[in-house]
């Protein structure tokens, strides 16, 4: 009888273990905080028809950073970062909108690393989500307490939408 319960109780264990993967649907909210680190909104959240689901972020002329991805690179990797490949979808709502997407690596006083892609090396068409990437190739010699950052610049004089960043680093 005691193997019995012993198993039944593995069992449930199981089941629980199984049935673990949270979602937000109806009325139960979960968040588990792992995908919010290293991310800031900028206040730029909005709700609407997103590239991806319904939530996206929008920058204006006014309020011209997108949510952010920020993190010291020691943070990033125990070991040395080399290389980082990102890319993100945006919406432009005219052919003469502009948005850049940025990769910089900060020191606590100064600029080290800045690259910028803008939509003006795109033939991006309005009113279309299309997608940016960037790469980047960071110096041996830089400092692991340096903070790494990648997010959307609206140097334009249009809202721009942002959703759905992909970073991926090497080391
Ligand atoms: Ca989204």
């Amino acid at each position: 009888m005691k193997n019995l319960i012993i198993i039944s109780f593995i069992a449930m264990a199981m089941l629980t273990s199984c049935s673990d993967k949270k979602k937000n649907t109806g009325l139960t909210f979960s968040n588990d905080l792992e995908n919010v680190s290293g991310w800031s909104d900028g206040n730029t959240l909005t709700v609407g028809l997103g590239h991806s689901g319904k939530y996206f972020s929008k920058i204006t002329p006014e309020n011209q950073y997108s949510f952010t991805f920020h993190k010291p690179l020691k943070d990033i990797s125990a070991k040395r970062v080399k290389k980082a490949e990102y890319s993100v979808w945006v919406n432009l709502p005219n052919s003469t909108s502009e948005a850049t997407l940025v990769f910089s690596v900060d020191s606590a006083s100064k600029s080290m690393m800045w690259i910028g892609t803008s939509t003006k090396e795109l033939a991006v068409a309005p009113n279309k989500w299309v997608q940016i990437k960037g790469k980047a190739t960071l110096p041996a010699n830089m400092n692991r307490e340096n903070e790494l950052k990648i997010y959307v610049w609206d140097n334009g004089k249009d809202p721009v939408l942002v959703d759905d960043f992909e970073i991926s680093f090497k080391d």
